[in-house]
C-alpha cells in the first residue's frame, strides 16, 4: 500500500469517473475550479462539455445517465453556479438518475478565515456551510472534502461516488479550489466501486437484523410469485420505471417471454419492452390509456408489476387497477399480496423467475385484442391543420430502430403515450419531477451518450414552444459539440397543457411569440455548422417532411417547428382530466 503512486486529488477524481465509465462532463467554468478544469482537459479520455448555464447542465447530465445507464457528472462553481443547478439535480432525485454534483469552492484558508469572498451571500454568522446545507436535502451524499480529514479524502470521495451509483441518485461534491493539487495515494483506485445496477449486498444487514440469510428469503419470494402466477387465470406483466432505471431491460423482455404473457408498461417506462412484440400490449396508466389497453389490464386477475412507479402523473392520478394479491418488485422490497419481503431485491429474483415461469407459462396468452391498435392511422389531408392525435401517430411510423427519443412536459408527453416505439428504440420523460424545459438540456447529454454508443443513433426531441423557451440556449451547445438531433418545437402559442388544466383564456398561459425558424441561424452563428429549419402548418407538409429519405438522415442539426391550434390536446391528457377534447 505504502508503495502506491501519489496522484493530484483532482486526478483521483478523474479516475473514479473513469472507472464508471464517465466521458463527458458538463457544467459552466468559475473561479472557484478552472484549476480542477485544468486536469479535465488535459486527460485524453475524458471531455468538458461547456454548458450555457448550470440548469441546463444539469439536465444534460441527466440524460447522459439515462442513455448511458451510468453516472453522469455536472460541475459547478461554489454559490452563484451551483444553486443555479439545483432545480436539475433535484430533478435526477425525483427521477431516480445518479448524477455527481461537483461543486468548487474558494481555497481552504479563506474558507477557515471565513472570509467574505464574491458568491458568498454576505450574512452574519458564517459563509461556508450554507450551500451545501441546501444541497444536502436533494443528495444522497453530501461530501465536503474541507470538512474530511486529510487522511480520509480519498475515501470520502469514494462514498460520494459509490453512493452515487448504488443509491442511483445524485450526491454532492465540494472540492476547495486548492485541494485539486493534494497529493492523495492512488492504491484505492485498484479496487473498482460498483456501477449502477449491481445488487446490493444486504447480507450483512440481514445478520444484523437476525433475519434468515437472503437466499433464503429471495427463494421463499421466488415461490410465493410463481405460486400466485400458476393460480392465476389471467395473469399480466406490468414492467415499471424502477426496472428502466436499473438496467433491468433485458431481463425484464426475457421474463415476459417466459411468462408468456400480455405485458404493459407505465407512461414513463415506454421503450422498456419490445414495443413491436405481440405481447406489448400498450401503455397503462389507468384512467389516461387507451381504452383498449386499460380494458385488457383491468380483465386481468394478477399483476406482476416489476419496478413499481406509483406517482400521479405514472398512475394516471391513482387510478390503475391493480388485482388483489398481485406482486410489486422493487430493488429493495417485494410484496406479493399483503406480505412484503423487505430487503429482497428484483434484481436478483427476476433472473431466478425467468427460469421458473418458463416452466409454468400460460399457454394461449398472446391472442392479441383487435380493437387494441395502438396508433392512429389516418392518412394525411394536404391541407388539413395538424392536430394533435393525428401527429402524434404519424410520428410513431417515422421511428427507426435505434432512435432516442426524449418528449418535454407539455403534450408532448401525454402524446407519445400510446404511440408504440420500434423494438429497440429508447425513450425519455420527466413525468415525476416534471420541469419543463428539461427535455432540451437532456436531449443534449442523451445525444452525446448515444453517439458514444453508436454514431448514427439519431436523437428526436418532442418540446413545447413553452417548454424551450426555458432552456432554448442548450441548443448552442448541441451545434458547438456538433450534435445532430432532431428538435421537434411544438407551436400552440403558449402553456396548452395549462390552458386545459385552468384559465384557457388568461394572459398567464401565453408566452412570447418567437420566430423558432431564426433558432438554428442565430446558434450556429458563423460557425459554418450545417443547418436546417423547417416550418410546417399542414398535415401534408409534415408529412411530406416525414417521407423524405434525406431528412431521414441524422447529417445534421435540424428545428422542425410544428404548429398545433390552440385548445388541442393529445387524448390521453383530455382523458385524465375527465374531460372530453
Ligand atoms: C420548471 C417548471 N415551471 C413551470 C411548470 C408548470 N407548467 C407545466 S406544463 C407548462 C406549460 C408547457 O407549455 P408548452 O411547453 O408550450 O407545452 P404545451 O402544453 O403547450 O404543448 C407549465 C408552465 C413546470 N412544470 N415546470
Ligand atoms: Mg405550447
Amino acid at each position: 500500500m505504502t508503495d502506491a503512486p501519489l496522484i493530484p486529488l483532482a486526478q483521483y477524481i478523474i479516475e473514479r469517473f473513469k472507472q464508471q465509465g464517465v466521458k463527458h462532463l458538463f457544467g459552466v467554468p468559475g473561479d472557484y475550479q478552472l484549476e480542477l478544469l485544468d486536469y479535465f482537459e488535459r486527460d485524453p479520455d475524458i471531455e468538458w462539455v461547456g454548458n450555457a448555464n448550470e440548469l441546463g447542465a444539469a439536465y444534460a447530465a441527466d440524460g447522459y445517465a439515462r442513455v448511458s445507464h451510468g453516472m453522469a457528472v455536472c460541475v459547478t462553481t461554489f454559490g452563484v453556479g451551483e444553486l443555479s443547478a439545483l432545480g436539475g439535480i433535484a430533478g435526477a432525485t425525483a427521477e431516480r438518475l445518479p448524477v455527481v454534483h461537483l461543486v468548487g469552492s474558494p481555497r481552504s484558508p479563506l474558507q477557515k478565515a471565513n472570509a467574505l469572498v464574491h458568491h458568498t451571500m454576505n450574512l452574519p454568522g458564517g459563509q461556508y456551510n450554507r450551500f451545501y446545507k441546501m444541497s444536502e436535502q436533494i443528495s444522497a451524499a453530501t461530501v465536503v472534502l474541507i470538512n474530511e480529514p486529510d487522511d480520509g479524502l480519498t475515501d470520502a470521495i469514494d462514498h460520494a461516488i459509490r453512493t452515487c451509483v448504488v443509491e442511483g441518485r445524485p450526491v454532492y461534491l465540494d472540492v476547495p479550489l486548492d485541494y485539486n493539487h493534494r497529493e492523495v495515494s492512488a492504491a484505492p483506485l485498484a479496487t473498482p466501486l460498483p456501477k449502477l445496477g449491481e445488487p446490493k449486498d444486504f447480507a450483512s444487514i440481514q445478520r444484523t437484523l437476525m433475519l434468515p440469510p437472503l437466499d433464503t428469503v429471495n427463494a421463499q419470494v421466488t415461490d410465493a410469485i410463481v405460486a400466485a402466477f400458476d393460480k392465476a387465470k389471467n395473469p399480466v406483466i406490468l414492467a415499471d420505471l424502477y426496472a428502466e432505471r436499473y438496467s433491468m431491460r433485458k431481463d425484464v423482455r426475457a421474463l415476459v417471454k417466459a411468462a408468456n404473457v400480455r405485458a404493459f408498461c407505465s407512461p414513463t417506462s415506454k421503450s422498456l419492452l419490445d414495443e413491436q412484440d405481440p405481447s406489448y400490449a400498450g401503455a397503462y396508466g389507468g384512467n389516461m390509456s387507451v381504452s383498449a389497453c386499460a380494458d385488457e389490464f383491468e380483465a386481468a386477475d394478477f399483476v406482476l408489476w416489476v419496478g413499481a412507479m406509483k406517482s400521479d402523473t405514472n398512475t394516471g392520478r391513482f387510478s390503475m387497477r391493480i388485482p388483489d394479491g398481485s406482486v410489486e418488485m422493487y430493488v429493495d422490497n417485494t410484496k406479493v399480496g399483503a406480505a412484503e419481503y423487505p430487503g429482497t431485491d428484483m434484481r436478483r429474483i427476476v433472473p431466478e423467475l425467468i427460469k421458473r415461469l418458463a416452466k409454468v407459462a400460460k399457454k394461449d396468452a398472446l391472442k392479441v385484442n383487435p380493437d387494441a391498435s395502438l396508433a392512429v392511422t389516418t392518412k394525411a389531408q394536404s391541407d388539413a391543420i395538424i392536430s394533435q392525435e393525428w401527429m402524434w401517430s404519424r410520428f410513431g411510423g417515422w421511428f427507426q430502430d435505434t432512435d432516442v427519443v426524449l418528449g418535454d412536459m407539455g403534450t408532448s408527453a401525454f402524446g407519445m403515450i400510446p404511440i408504440a416505439l420500434p423494438s429497440n428504440a429508447q425513450y425519455h420523460t420527466q413525468c415525476m419531477w416534471g420541469a419543463i424545459g428539461w427535455s432540451v438540456g437532456a436531449a443534449l447529454g442523451a445525444s452525446l451518450a448515444a453517439r458514444m454508443e453508436d454514431p448514427a443513433k439519431r436523437t428526436v426531441l418532442f418540446v413545447g414552444d413553452g417548454s424551450l423557451q426555458l432552456t432554448v440556449q442548450e441548443i448552442g451547445t448541441m451545434v458547438r459539440r456538433g450534435l445532430t438531433p432532431y428538435i421537434f418545437v411544438i407551436n400552440n402559442d403558449g402553456y396548452e397543457i395549462e390552458r386545459i388544466i385552468h384559465g384557457p383564456n388568461m394572459k398567464y398561459n401565453d408566452i412570447a411569440n418567437w420566430d423558432y425558424t431564426m433558432m438554428l441561424p442565430l446558434f450556429a452563428g458563423r460557425t459554418g455548422v450545417k443547418h436546417e429549419t423547417h416550418s410546417v402548418k399542414t398535415q401534408g407538409e409534415l408529412q411530406a417532411l416525414l417521407e423524405d429519405k434525406e431528412f431521414a438522415k441524422p447529417d445534421r442539426i435540424r428545428v422542425i417547428e410544428v404548429f398545433v391550434p390552440r385548445g388541442d390536446a393529445p387524448p390521453a391528457l383530455a382523458r385524465i382530466l375527465g374531460r372530453k377534447m
